[in-house]
């Protein structure tokens, strides 16, 4: 099991992380972190926070001469932004967001709460995926996520892996098609022009995933259970579907599932990926597909009503600096999402203390379900 915790406020000193139980002998690259947090911090619609910032990793622990060592690993990212005493409090909690419920479970002010809240905090979580993803490499395993649809704006059919992997660091919405990207930055402007926000949708694909991840025997070793976790706890995501997803409701059974085929040289497969890659909270060798939605950000230009929570008078809610859409961000965290859950499962199965023992592991499960 792998495991990480965070801490660090949006406008502290810095964000912190330590990362627990990777095995020695990965191949650090502070360079793809690196690279990872600056794609967080893209997208057409971003805030004046990341005109700011300009993210980057200092890893301050488990690692010697480039490689894991299988102790903790220590990561930090220095907020430039980091005048956390010198904020005013805040009185109008705004719809939609965490300052409510945690200002009364809390007892504190709105300050306090969304200083948390923030999505700042995601940073340390892409760089914590990104050693996820540099683990997973060394099995032929690689994560990527697109951008499927901003508002109104949206991909109609399913998009290849390797296309997925062409996009340009250069989209500003992280999407596939430079038509797409046009409405979608359309969209992203009329909610500018209007001092609101807009929500979309994006895809994390995992391509090598091996039969047998997860498990369907205890609830909480299903591998799209855990996934749909990680990327129901990224801020504004409001739905998670793997395959065809909230399809599924509306077609027979017959348009639901995957045939199973046999090859003697390929051995078992499916001809269509109706499950998403997940069949009975276990992988199933198909290319793993989840797709998150997200709502909104709850920071308005022209803020809703609220309540002053001084003299309960009736009032708009606060606005501070904020997106106007947050949706290429939240892919790359949900991509930095998934490599983690994938990573954690894949070391539940092949587990070991280095990477040669796992690759052992691994080999050897690999021969046993040869057929
Ligand atoms: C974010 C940093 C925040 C916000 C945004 C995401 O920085 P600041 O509050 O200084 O502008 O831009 O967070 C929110 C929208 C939110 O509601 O907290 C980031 O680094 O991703």
């Amino acid at each position: 099991m792998i495991e990480f915790m965070t801490c660090g406020e949006s406008h502290g000193k810095q964000l912190s992380a330590i990362l627990e139980g990777m095995p020695s002998g990965i191949r650090m690259d502070p360079d793809l972190i690196n690279h990872d947090l600056w794609r967080r911090q893209q997208g057409f619609g971003r805030g004046g926070r990341q005109k700011i910032e300009s993210d980057k990793i200092e890893i301050t622990g488990g690692i010697y001469r480039g490689r894991t060592t299988g102790a903790p690993i220590g990561l930090s990212i220095h907020n430039k932004d980091a005048k956390i005493d010198e904020l005013p409090q805040l009185w109008r909690p705004r719809p939609g967001h965490a300052d409510l419920a945690g200002v009364l479970k809390y007892n504190v002010g709105i300050r306090e709460i969304l200083e948390r809240a923030s999505a700042r905090e995601t940073a340390m979580r892409v760089a914590v995926g990104s050693i996820a993803k540099l683990f997973l490499l060394d099995f032929g395993i690689k994560v990527a996520a697109h951008v499927v649809q901003i508002g109104k704006a949206r991909i109609k059919a399913e998009v290849s892996f390797d296309a997925i992997l062409k996009r340009s660091d250069d989209s500003q919405v992280n999407c596939v098609s430079p038509d797409v990207e046009k409405a979608m930055i359309r969209e992203i402007k009329k909610a500018m022009k209007d001092e609101n926000t807009v929500g979309g949708k994006f895809e994390v694909c995992v391509r090598g995933v091996p039969i047998g991840l997860g498990s369907h025997v205890h609830y909480k070793r299903k591998l799209d259970g855990r996934i749909a976790q990680g990327l129901m706890s990224l801020q504004t995501v409001k739905a998670v579907e793997f395959g065809i997803g909230v399809l599924a409701a509306e077609v027979f059974g017959s348009e639901a599932h995957d045939e199973i085929y046999f090859d003697p040289k390929r051995s078992y497969y499916h001809t269509t990926n109706r499950a998403g890659g997940i069949t009975g909270g276990m992988s199933n060798g198909s290319e793993i597909r989840v797709r998150a939605i997200m709502k909104p950000i709850s920071t308005l230009g022209k803020p809703l009503r609220s309540v002053n929570m001084k003299t309960k008078a009736p009032e708009k809610a606060d606005f501070e600096r904020s997106d106007i859409c947050a949706v290429p961000a939240g892919s790359v965290v949900g991509e930095s999402i998934v490599a983690f859950e994938i990573a954690d499962a894949f070391l539940e199965k092949f587990g070991g203390d280095s990477v040669a023992e796992i690759k052992r592991n691994y080999k050897g499960y690999l021969r046993s379900i040869e057929v």
